[in-house]
């Protein structure tokens, strides 16, 4: 062989060495990632809050914190009877507001006068029925308090992070801390700079696991609207460089869809009452079935995670009517999602090797099929023809979110055509989990996804349902 032939051969060995290296390995994250504690968080989906306090007594939305705390006197309080219906309603925590803006504490606080009665510990019989039923328990404590004198000065923000201290030093471990945003005057009619950093620090030293809510995160952010919808498209990056909770958030609009290509790894938390208001009023009923599932698909079914408020009644329990129809909801959800028509299915595409399409029926969480180009097709082919009207698409996070526009081409014998939803692709942002709704059911056999991405998609889940299915 002489020298150039020799080359050659070497160059050519290297290329596809090169080649096969590439393909052969797995492929790396790509811009910010979830924690292990923000992805354990997204796969619970619905959790439920618990507005309960003075409030519930007196009618008001926000207590002026001058209440008397004789007021706060439920009949027959049962946080097991909450725990119950969360879990009837396939929800796997609860956030309980231990003080809402009154500053009422539903725990007897060394930090304030304005509690409960010491036998009368609301938050520890709400993290004990937690713990007893396997239900996670997270807190919210709001910044804003009506009622504390030293509300309106730096003291403050001492006596709150002294509480902070005091409920996950006694309570704890929490899986969320929800930090309200609102931030009003106080008894001296005074405003409160809150220290947000501190605040933040705080946690993070009480309890790093836990996932933080504000405006901005860090580990999951306001969507922007109290309505119960995400945006769409909906990215969980978001940029916080120079933003703060309060007073400097980014606008409603731009938490609502996250920012493409954004900095950090802030997932949208999607709050929303079952009822008009967030605290029971006897005068007010509880949304329809319809409508919480049109919050559903508007939430986790872009990304989100729903946090849904089911406020206790004065006797501390809740009401029938909100927990049947919890139940209604749950069995809908199960009515609709519990037969995947593309189990049997066959899936190709070009793949890396080990992660492969198939891989996309599995209901295993952490097997994913990996494209090899920004733009990628996978087929699937159902055994015979099938009528859906509901696709799910669920993106590996842990690799990053990277999907911007998935397009279905439906393939008759006389060539391909593109499925529009409107005059729209299927969706632009996946995430965690997108549940795409078609116009009408269609009857089909062979599917083709198209996907784009700002770096080659990842697919862990493809699932097609039919609504009408009894
Ligand atoms: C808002 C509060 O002002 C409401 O009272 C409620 O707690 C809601 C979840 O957040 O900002």
């Amino acid at each position: 062989m002489n020298n150039r032939r020799h080359s050659r051969l070497i160059y050519g060995l290297l290329f596809v060495f090169t080649v096969c290296l590439l393909s052969c390995s797995d492929p790396k994250p790509f811009g910010p990632v979830p924690t292990d504690a923000q992805l354990a968080w997204q796969r619970m989906e619905i959790n439920m809050f618990c507005h309960f306090g003075p409030n519930t007594f007196t009618g008001a939305e926000w207590g002026s914190g001058q209440e008397a705390e004789e007021v706060f006197a439920p009949k027959a309080l049962d946080c097991r009877q909450w725990v119950a219906v969360a879990e009837q309603a396939g929800m796997g925590g609860i956030i309980l507001t231990a003080k809402h803006h009154d500053g009422f504490c539903l725990w007897p606080s060394a930090q304030s006068s304005h509690t409960v009665k010491p036998g009368q510990d609301v938050l520890r019989q709400f993290v004990d029925a937690c713990r007893e039923g396997g239900m996670k328990a997270g807190v919210y404590i709001s910044p804003w308090d009506r009622n504390h004198p030293s509300y309106g000065t730096d003291a403050y923000n001492d006596v709150f992070v002294n509480t902070l201290k005091e409920v996950h030093t006694n309570y704890g471990p929490f899986f969320e801390q929800w930090f309200d945003g609102a931030c009003g005057e106080g008894p001296n009619g005074k405003k409160q700079h809150y220290d947000w950093p501190r605040f933040m620090q705080t946690m993070h030293d009480l309890n790093p696991h836990a996932v933080i809510f504000s405006d901005i995160g860090p580990g999951c952010r306001w969507v922007g609207n109290e309505e119960g919808r995400c945006g769409d498209p909906c990215w969980s990056t978001l940029n916080t460089e120079g933003a703060t909770p309060s007073d400097n958030k980014p606008q409603p609009s731009e938490l609502e869809t996250g920012h493409k290509g954004g900095a950090k790894w802030v997932p949208a938390e999607v709050d929303v009452s079952i009822r008009p208001g967030w605290f029971w009023h006897a005068d007010e009923q509880p949304k329809t079935v319809i409508e919480l599932m049109e919050i559903y698909y508007n939430s986790v079914g872009r990304n989100g995670l729903l946090l849904l408020n089911v406020p206790p009644d004065t006797n501390g329990r809740i009401p029938a009517e909100d927990s049947a129809t919890l139940v209604a909801f749950c069995r809908e959800r199960d009515r609709i999602f519990s037969k995947d028509l593309a189990q049997g299915a066959k899936a190709s595409a070009w793949h890396r090797h080990g992660h492969k399409a198939k891989n996309v029926l599995d209901t295993a969480y952490h097997t994913y099929w990996a494209a090899t180009g920004k733009s990628a097709e996978l087929i699937l082919t159902l055994d015979s023809a099938t009528e859906f009207d509901i696709i799910v698409i669920q993106e590996y996070i842990p690799l990053g979110q990277r999907i911007t526009s998935v397009n279905l081409l439906l393939d008759p014998d006389d060539g391909l055509y593109s499925y529009t939803i409107g005059d729209k692709p299927l969706c632009t942002t996946v995430g965690y989990k997108r549940i795409i709704r078609l116009d009408h059911p269609i009857r089909w056999q062979k599917l083709v996804f198209q996907f784009e991405g700002m770096a080659p998609p990842v697919i862990n889940r493809i699932a097609l349902y039919n609504s009408q299915a009894q």
